[in-house]
Order: C-alpha cells, then sequence, then structure tokens
C-alpha cells in the first residue's frame, strides 16, 4: 500500500516508475532475484520500506544493489524510528515519516536536480560522513488531495488466480492517539487525520469496478476513532448496494451496539480487536484502553451482529508469571464460542520493538538492544522447518521463543506452549474429532522427542508435509 501511493505521487510527478513487490504471495523474489532484477532494469533510483524484522535482509539487498549505479532511498516504519541506521548500510538518504509530501523532492535530491538542505524530512551524511537531519515535515492535513494507489503497476496474477481479494487493502485514515507500550506506530503520530467518506466511497466503487474486488480491508490502526464519519461510509456503502464486504482493525472500546449493527448492514463481516491479555494487570501497564470485562462484552456483542470478531493476544511481557498466562488462556477458552478463527499474527509473543515503551525500559537489563541487527534474534527465519514439527505448526511459536528475548522461565514457556495449543485445537474446529485430536497428540509427542533427541524428533515427523503443518 504504502509503495502503491508513493508510486502514484512520482507518476503524477512525471517520474516512470517500476514497482517490486518481492513479498507478493505468488512471486516472492529472493535478495539475489531482486538484484539481478535491478542489474537488468538499470534503475536511476531504488527506493525500500524498512520493516524492523526484515532490516537485516534490505541492508544486505541494499549492499548487493550499490555498484548497480542506483542511488538507494529507504522510508517506513523502521527507517522513520531509527533513520540514521540505514545511511550506514548502504542507502543515500532516508525520508522521515509520511512519503507522500517529500518522495518527488527527495528523488530530486538523489538525481542530482535539487540541492539536499531545503528538503523537509529528509536525513543524510554530509560530506564529513556526519548525519543531517533536514526540518521536519509536517504531517499531511488533507489526506483527500492524495492521488490514489497506483494498483496498475501490480500484477494481480502475483497475488493468486481468480482472487476476490485482490486490491483489498484501504486505507482512511492515519494516526492513533492511543499510546500501547508495545506498539511501533509512530510512523503516522498521534493524531488522528481522515479522508472524507466521500472520497473514500468513490476509491471503493472505482477498485471494485476495475478489478473486480468483492472484499476490502481497512488497514486503518483507529478507523473508529471519528465514528459520523464511519457512519457516513456505512450509509454509502448502503445506498451504493455493491455487494462487496469488508473488514476493519479496532480497539475493543471503541464500538457500541448502535455502531456495530450499522456496520454489519453496511456489510462489515469482520473485526480485528487487540485484546492482548486477559490479565487486568497487564492491560492497565501497556496502556489500553479496555478492561477484561470490557472484551467479555464486545466480543459476544460483535459476533451477534454477524461480524466475525478475529482476537490479537500478546503473550509474554517482562513480569507476567505463568499465572497471568494462564488468565490469558482462561479467556481465550471463554472467547471460543464466539470466535471461528484465533488469529495468532506472525508471531504473538511480545518483541521488543524499538522506540517503544517496552524496549526503551527493558533493553538494557535483558541485553537485547539493536537485536534486529544480529542473526542470535532472527526470529523471522523464513524457514519453519528449521523448527519442530510442535513449533512449525503453532505459528512460529518456536522461532520468537528461540530469540528469548525476555529470558522466559521453562514454566512460562509451558503456559504460553499451552495457549497455543488451545488457538490450534480451536483452529480445527469442523474437522472429525479423532483427526482433530491426533493431530494435538501430534504436537505432544514431537515436543517430547524434541525434549530428548531434536535430530530424533526431526527424523520421526520430517516425514510430514510443510503444507500440511500451517
Ligand atoms: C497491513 C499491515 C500489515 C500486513 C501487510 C504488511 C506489509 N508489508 O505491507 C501484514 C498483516 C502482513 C503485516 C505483517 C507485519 N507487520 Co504490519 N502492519 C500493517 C499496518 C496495519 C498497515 C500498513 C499499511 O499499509 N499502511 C498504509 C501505508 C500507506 O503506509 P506505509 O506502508 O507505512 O507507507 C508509508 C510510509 O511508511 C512511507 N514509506 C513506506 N515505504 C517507503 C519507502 C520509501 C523509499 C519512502 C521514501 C517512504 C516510504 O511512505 C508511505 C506513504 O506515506 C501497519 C500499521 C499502519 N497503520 O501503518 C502495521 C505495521 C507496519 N506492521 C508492523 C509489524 C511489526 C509487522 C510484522 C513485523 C509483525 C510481526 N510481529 O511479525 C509483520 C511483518 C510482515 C512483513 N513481511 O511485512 C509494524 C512495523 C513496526 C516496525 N518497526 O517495523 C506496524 C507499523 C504496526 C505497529 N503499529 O507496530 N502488517
Ligand atoms: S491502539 Fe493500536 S495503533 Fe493505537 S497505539 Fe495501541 S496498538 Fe498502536
Amino acid at each position: 500500500m504504502g509503495m502503491l501511493m508513493l508510486a502514484a505521487v512520482l507518476e503524477k510527478a512525471g517520474f516512470n516508475v517500476h514497482l517490486l513487490d518481492a513479498n507478493a504471495a505468488r512471486n516472492s523474489k529472493s535478495t539475489e532475484e531482486i538484484i539481478q532484477f535491478s542489474r537488468k532494469l538499470k534503475p536511476d533510483l531504488v527506493g525500500m520500506t524498512l520493516l524492523t524484522p526484515m532490516v537485516r535482509e534490505a541492508y544486505k539487498l541494499a549492499l548487493g544493489l550499490q555498484g548497480n549505479g542506483a542511488k538507494l532511498l529507504a522510508g517506513g516504519p523502521h527507517a522513520t524510528l531509527l533513520p540514521e541506521e540505514p545511511l550506514h548500510h548502504g542507502f543515500d538518504a532516508v525520508v522521515v515519516g509520511e512519503g507522500e509530501p517529500t518522495i518527488v523532492e527527495a528523488a530530486q535530491v538523489l538525481l542530482g536536480i535539487i540541492p539536499k538542505e531545503t528538503v523537509k524530512g529528509l536525513v543524510y551524511l554530509d560530506s564529513n560522513g556526519r548525519p543531517v537531519h533536514t526540518k521536519s515535515r509536517p504531517e499531511l492535513t488533507n489526506l483527500d488531495d492524495l492521488p490514489l494507489p497506483a494498483r496498475h503497476l501490480v500484477n494481480p496474477l502475483d497475488y493468486g488466480p481468480d482472487n476476490g481479494e485482490i486490491h483489498s487493502n484501504l486505507f482512511s485514515s492515519r494516526g492513533c492517539p492511543g499510546r500501547c507500550s508495545y506498539c511501533a506506530g509512530h510512523l503516522f503520530g498521534k493524531k488522528f487525520r481522515f479522508r472524507s467518506a466521500g472520497n473514500v466511497l468513490d476509491e471503493m466503487v472505482k477498485v471494485h469496478k476495475a478489478y473486480e474486488t468483492k472484499h476490502f480491508h481497512f488497514v486503518d490502526d483507529a478507523i473508529t476513532m471519528d465514528k459520523g464519519r464511519l457512519k457516513e461510509i456505512c450509509q454509502g456503502l448502503i445506498e451504493a448496494d455493491m455487494s462487496v464486504t469488508w473488514s476493519v482493525m479496532t480497539r475493543v472500546d471503541q464500538v457500541n451496539e448502535e455502531l456495530l449493527a450499522l456496520m454489519a448492514r453496511a456489510g462489515c463481516v469482520r473485526i480485528d480487536y487487540g485484546v492482548e491479555s486477559g490479565h487486568p494487570e497487564t492491560l492497565k501497564r501497556i496502556h489500553k484502553s479496555h478492561t477484561v470485562e470490557m472484551v467479555r462484552r464486545t466480543i459476544p456483542l460483535t459476533a451477534k451482529f454477524g461480524i466475525r470478531p478475529y482476537v490479537f493476544f500478546i503473550f509474554g511481557f517482562p513480569w507476567e508469571t505463568p499465572d497471568d498466562i494462564e488468565k490469558t488462556h482462561k479467556l481465550l477458552i471463554e472467547l471460543a464460542p464466539y470466535v471461528d478463527k484465533f488469529q495468532p499474527a506472525i508471531a504473538s509473543i511480545l518483541i521488543p520493538f524499538p522506540g517503544t515503551e517496552i524496549y526503551e525500559k527493558y533493553k538494557e537489563k535483558y541485553g537485547f538492544e539493536e537485536w534486529w541487527l544480529s542473526e542470535d534474534r532472527n526470529y523471522d527465519a523464513p524457514d519453519a522447518l528449521g523448527h519442530p514439527y510442535y513449533q512449525s505448526v503453532i505459528y512460529r511459536n518456536g522461532a520468537v521463543l528461540d530469540a528469548d528475548f525476555f529470558h522466559y522461565s521453562t514454566e512460562l514457556r509451558e503456559k504460553i506452549y499451552e495457549a497455543f495449543k488451545f488457538m490450534y485445537w480451536h483452529s480445527l474446529r469442523g474437522s472429525n474429532m479423532v483427526a482433530r485430536w491426533v493431530r494435538v497428540l501430534a504436537l505432544d509427542v514431537s515436543k517430547r522427542l524434541h525434549y530428548f533427541s531434536p535430530s530424533f524428533e526431526h527424523a520421526v515427523f520430517n516425514v510430514i508435509p510443510k503444507t500440511r503443518r500451517q
């Protein structure tokens, strides 16, 4: 989405843009393939989005691209949090924060068309190798002025044949006033800014017509912050009668019965809630604005209107005891009848992202400063097969636990495992009861074997193909 937005702005300014989504589900590219591609294309400028867990890979790529003659520009969440770092890993400049207002000038700077000093929101090294931060760029205020993402630059087939969800991602607002202690969402700031309902509806109609998109997903952090505007979007969708469905992410304390009823009428079929914990003290300590009681009310209420609630949890805050984890596990069991699938994010174990309160408070105590630069904490290892069967099945739990950010005790790990096992058990709902038991039992067998002999576990479970594992 970010890349498509920037491409649209650059095209409007007359640049010839080529977009390579190296993460595209059906056409992903290795670092070596991207370098080969760049050698053929010979671009003047290469832009890259930096996310913390993949930044080491991005730095390897930058080094590989150096020498091809292209200037390298970085942006995105990690580059915004630590704008000097990419400059020491092969990048020529970094754009801080929202890219749209800066990208054209940044490109002109790197192509030698304009001087860099006067461009706001840019970080680069001076001739003595010292980092220079230009004046900061104010956040965009009128989001309706932005061009629509350059969706024509991607091949829909890279994301799946016959996919009703092609180009489903939309953003309708930016910023979140929340202050959750683990959240790395600083890029769009605390101030809630939004597109008008009409502007959002126009985009949905256009995308639906052009690509036959049948489901939209709003990537906004806080779409329910202005309920009046969301109600306008809902009314517009009801009137347009487009027969599309849509989903949002929001906070447990941000919805009510009236809003949920209207959202359901307008085609909302799923809401992702950041529930995070069933331990009341943890919710307070991470500055969530909801309580466990609110979760108990909101999740069934959402399901009552036919909207599927997806609930996200984070396990392993540094103060959590095995009993606290058990409280979260119990809440999972309580919510299960209303949730058709638990949705552990790629990793549902706490990761201390830079710039967060959690990172700052605990980096010294646990010695994980700048973990994203070291191989030891490579929790995002793409090959889940390197892990025992039980870990690879329960959503990469093992990989993050191996990174061992907070030095969890064996007892605590055991409780986390039990909670994940429950989520896995629940995800098998609908399948034959015997098959369900066998699959869950296999987790325990793998875990025990791995404890006694990792290589024996590997030999036994390696016969199960990867596709059946996830
Ligand atoms: C949708 C989403 C996902 C999707 C798709 C991710 C993707 N790669 O696009 C999924 C579910 C797969 C996902 C997964 C993850 N996500 Co996510 N995700 C989001 C979310 C909600 C929206 C992203 C989006 O489309 N934003 C809208 C577009 C317009 O903004 P944008 O992409 O940031 O781009 C703008 C700027 O960053 C900048 N920019 C971006 N790239 C570039 C490049 C250049 C050259 C320039 C100049 C500027 C620039 O300009 C753009 C326009 O203003 C954000 C939160 C948020 N509200 O942004 C989190 C967020 C990006 N995710 C985050 C994280 C941590 C993850 C995971 C690592 C989770 C995990 N624990 O493993 C994985 C990583 C997966 C991956 N390989 O990318 C963090 C990133 C923090 C960080 N320090 O890196 C965020 C900020 C959430 C948060 N609040 O903590 N995620
Ligand atoms: S509500 Fe969501 S986006 Fe906002 S600060 Fe908390 S975790 Fe981040």
